[in-house]
């Protein structure tokens, strides 16, 4: 292979990689940004989509030159070349994927290590999952909790979900905020799966809660409202509601529930 030719192959992949990259990265693939953490991952998804094209631009151009290079001539009917190895060639194709695999799991996991830490103030949310409902819990500072089958939470303020199956493998999702974890069941043992997400929804708005993973009939149908409020307006919310007696044997004391946890500042109704 000449260099001119290296240098028409090369470019080649780099005009397919731009034709490719570009409309896929105008594409808002999740909705509206409505968490803090939405813009930190949009941006390592048109990172992946570039790099993604590029291999992909590779694997086409370099598929279509051979088809068109070393086409069959009419007639001819004798045996390939025998080729035994090609170690520049080898190495290359190991050394650069290796590089892009290595940059992709370095960079997630400092998006993902800087998006999930645990702010002091973080609101903790209890999740159940079941075929096919999702229930969240809120608990008091006394004992008592709230038991809600739509997700009502305070914009601007981190939510530290606790998440639960009751049967089998579902997904916590809400594309709008762009986090997703699966809910595992605890077998033997208890449950060693990491089962937290963290998510900071900063847009007020109505959104749907989305099981992602298929988990039986009714897998389509398993969504749950959420509803992101000011967080004066979740504070009388949440006061409102009725509370849930604790279990036998927990710690409680005598007042109320008092969702002054859950103020952050702001007034609350009380309960
Ligand atoms: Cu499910």
């Amino acid at each position: 292979m000449t260099r001119a030719t290296l240098a028409r192959l090369f470019a080649a992949i780099v005009v397919l990689t731009v034709v490719i990259a570009v409309p896929m990265t105008q594409i808002h693939w999740d909705g509206t940004q409505a968490s803090s953490q939405a813009d930190q991952i949009d941006t390592l998804l048109n990172v992946m989509i570039v790099l993604s094209s590029f291999v992909f631009a590779v694997v086409l151009v370099m598929l279509g030159y051979c088809i068109w290079k070393y086409r069959a001539k009419p007639g001819d009917e004798s045996d390939g070349e025998p080729i035994h190895g090609n170690t520049k060639l080898e190495v290359a194709w190991t050394v650069i994927p290796t590089v892009i695999v290595l940059f992709g799991a370095i960079y997630s996991w400092i998006v993902l290590g800087d998006i999930e830490t645990k702010a002091a103030d973080a609101l903790p949310v209890n999740v159940t999952a079941q075929q096919y409902k999702w229930t969240f819990n809120y608990p008091l500072p006394n004992g008592q909790s709230v038991s809600s089958n739509k997700l009502v939470v305070p914009s601007g303020r981190q939510l530290d979900l606790h998440l639960t199956s009751l049967d089998v493998i579902h997904s916590f999702w809400v594309p709008e905020w762009r986090i997703k974890r699966d809910l595992v069941p605890a077998g033997e043992g208890g449950n060693d799966i990491d089962n937290t997400v963290r998510v900071t929804p900063d847009r007020l708005g109505t959104y749907n809660v989305v099981c992602t993973e298929l988990c039986g009939f009714g897998h389509a149908t398993m969504r749950a409202l959420v509803q992101v409020v000011p967080s004066d307006q979740f504070a009388s919310w949440l006061a409102k509601q009725p509370r849930v007696k604790p279990q036998a044997g927990t710690a409680t004391g005598s007042s109320t529930g008092s969702p002054s946890e859950y103020s952050n500042g702001s007034p609350t109704g009380g309960p």
